[in-house]
């Protein structure tokens, strides 16, 4: 186990100088299996009167509400931005509408915690540095297809801020992710320059404390994976993913994890735990 999950000097050095590394085969086709059935299974009890809440990078400070809020400590279900006709009523079955899942599947179903908690999982976060992490949110990420909206650029620091930062991505593909169905895309080297923004919370919402700037497209590589390989991404990585336009779904389990040793997590992040997330470990001095 400790060989899937442990970094090889190689990848730790592609990881430090690019900002992202692909781990591949790092689930099995068994434990995807198990992922995919359990989120049919989910997506069957989800009961389409509690929630309308939609998922967008680009107008999120309009959709954020207390659903997403509380969210946080829940399996909660956001919908596609154009999952809706005019008439305000689905366009497609359920399963084919929602964007995303999250953000505590990792905590409350088995399925999704057997693979979070795992021992491959811990081994990867003992060899990126980190002495006592915590998973802070999980997400099941469908990409939908003909329908699956697109991710604008962003560091994941942005969101889930410690001090100093310490946020790591780490993006299972469930489906091969192509340049046609929504793979991710990433500047590689830009961890280096920093965190560009902040995403705050504060009385009247959430919002970001300056613009985006502008990237130039040329800058992105395509990162194409196949299903079972893991994305590792730094958390000041500029990264994004398209809108799916194509007939195939791009599914994803992604899970971001930041330290707690010796940083603090901001208050003024989206995310405020009611009861606080228990590490996966705790690194022993010596270790
Ligand atoms: O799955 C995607 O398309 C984007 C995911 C992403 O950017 C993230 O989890 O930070």
């Amino acid at each position: 186990m400790g060989i899937i999950g442990k970094l090889s000097p190689d990848k730790l050095n592609f990881f430090n100088s690019q900002g992202y590394v692909v781990i591949e085969s790092f689930a099995s086709n068994e434990e995807i299996e198990a992922m995919r059935t359990q989120m049919d299974h989910l997506l069957q009890s989800f009961d389409l009167s509690s929630s309308s809440s939609v998922f967008s990078t680009k107008n999120q400070q309009k959709v954020t509400d207390d659903y997403f809020y509380e969210s946080a400590e829940k399996i909660s279900f956001f919908f596609e931005e154009k999952a809706f006709g005019d008439d305000g009523n689905l366009k497609q079955p359920k399963e084919l509408s929602i964007n995303k899942v999250g953000h505590a599947l990792h905590e409350i179903d088995p399925v999704f915690k057997n693979l979070s908690c795992s021992e491959k999982v811990s081994d990867l976060l003992r060899s990126l540095g980190y002495k006592r992490p915590v998973i802070i949110q999980s997400m099941y990420i469908f990409k939908q297809p003909g329908i699956g909206g697109e991710v604008v650029p962003h560091q994941d620091n942005s969101f889930l801020y410690t001090e100093p930062t310490t946020c790591t991505g780490l993006w299972l593909a469930l489906e091969d992710a192509t340049i046609t169905n929504g793979c991710l895309w990433a500047i590689p080297g830009s961890h280096k320059n920093g965190l560009v923004r902040r995403f705050l919370r504060g009385e009247e919402g959430v919002y970001f404390d300056r613009p985006s700037p502008s990237y130039d497209q040329k800058d992105f590589v395509p990162v194409e994976v196949k299903a079972g390989s893991l994305v590792v991404i730094h958390g000041d990585l500029i990264h994004q993913s398209f809108e799916n336009q194509s007939s195939k779904s791009r599914h994803a389990y992604s899970l971001h994890v930041v330290d707690t040793d010796g940083c603090k997590w901001a208050q003024e992040n989206w995310i405020r735990r009611k009861v606080q997330p228990e590490p996966l470990y705790v690194s022993s001095p010596t270790q």
